[in-house]
């Protein structure tokens, strides 16, 4: 283990939240996962057009990040990040209009998915190209140290985007700059049907860290707490002026690439022995064992949850799709003509 790794060595899980703190982890994690099931199910009944990605495995990883962050800090969530999205406070009605590109969406039916940002929650919209977030998040934490804002600049990248060129040139230039900047790869073993002993060699991509004279440090995805606490430590560094920092979280892609795909190539036993783990499940059974909640109190969450939806996939059905001249409005400045 080399200095910079082990300077980076993260704290106990959990030691920085209270009982409040960890309730609402867990209804975010839950939040997520019924979300997504209910995008599933709008796909399936085809009100939901293009895609949907689920981040099935990886909620942990969204959750526990952004709850580690203030609201002044830069968010670009990627397509697996549905539960950093909540978290930074993204409103589920306007967040489901979204998926159903409704006309009163934040991309105005434009486009779907996670494609969308907000300047009010700091909060930067995702374009599909891998790696692209990457030095655009990095420019968002320059503006930061620029104004001393105080503020930090997170994003994640998966273990496939981690091999593009845009990977080393943002975490570069972030590393000489000392910008406050956070990288987090979600290693969920997958890059679509491409398993990960075919996209590198290194035996752990946090040690891509070493080469830009940052900390890398690998946390267990499954475990919401760890994330969080490497997160934390993370943002602590950033806010000191001692620069980024890359984080790879180890989790597993518990569905398809999409639900297009049927990820009959990922090898039956490798997906149960990863169930043993699945992150909602792990949190919720140890806040259960603490005391910290109890079967009853999961149940109203549930229901709580449910409610929230229901409402949230009424007020998207019931909302118009955009006016087909909205599709060239915001696309390019505003011309002296306009
Ligand atoms: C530059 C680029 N190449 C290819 C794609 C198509 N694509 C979208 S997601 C994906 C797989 C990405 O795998 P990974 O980075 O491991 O993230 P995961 O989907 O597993 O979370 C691919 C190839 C893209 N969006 N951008
Ligand atoms: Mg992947």
């Amino acid at each position: 283990m080399t200095d910079i790794q082990r300077s980076a060595k993260a704290s106990d899980p959990g030691a920085h939240l209270g009982p409040d703190d960890l309730r609402r982890i867990h209804y975010y994690l839950k939040l997520t996962q019924a979300f997504e099931e209910r995008l599933i199910r709008l796909y399936k009944q085809g009100q939901i057009v293009g895609g949907v990605y689920t981040s099935r495995g990886n909620e942990a990883t969204a959750v526990g990040s952004a709850f580690a962050l203030e609201a002044r800090d830069v968010l670009t969530p990627m397509h697996r990040d549905l539960g950093a999205a909540l978290v930074k406070g993204d409103p589920i009605r306007e967040l489901m209009c979204q998926f159903l590109a409704r006309g009163n969406s934040p991309t105005k039916g434009k486009d779907s998915n996670l494609h969308h940002g907000s300047r009010e929650r700091n909060t930067l919209g995702m374009i599909s190209h891998l790696g692209a977030m990457i030095p655009v998040t990095v420019g968002a934490a320059l503006a930061e140290k620029m104004r001393g804002s105080g503020a930090v600049a997170l994003t994640y990248i998966g273990d496939g985007g981690s091999s593009i060129g845009d990977f080393h040139e943002g975490l570069n230039f972030a590393a000489v700059y000392r910008l406050p900047f956070i990288l987090i790869i979600e290693n969920n073993q997958y890059a679509f049907s491409t398993p990960t002993r075919q996209q590198y060699l290194c035996q752990r991509l946090a040690d891509r860290g070493v080469a830009y004279g940052i900390p890398g440090v690998q946390v267990d995805g499954t475990d919401v707490l760890a994330v969080y606490e490497a997160t934390r430590d993370a943002t602590e560094r950033a806010r000191r002026g001692d620069g980024p920092t890359l984080i790879e979280s180890i989790t597993m892609r518990m569905r398809g690439h999409s639900e297009a795909d049927n990820f009959s190539y990922v090898p039956k036993e490798m997906l149960e022995a990863w169930d043993a783990k699945e992150p909602v499940a792990r949190f919720e059974n140890r806040l259960l064992e603490q005391g910290l909640l109890d079967a009853a109190q999961v149940i109203a969450t549930e229901e709580r949850i449910a409610a929230v939806l229901d409402d949230a996939t009424q007020f998207a059905l019931d909302s118009p799709m955009a006016e087909p001249a909205e599709a060239a409005r915001g696309v390019y400045a505003p011309s002296k003509e306009d």
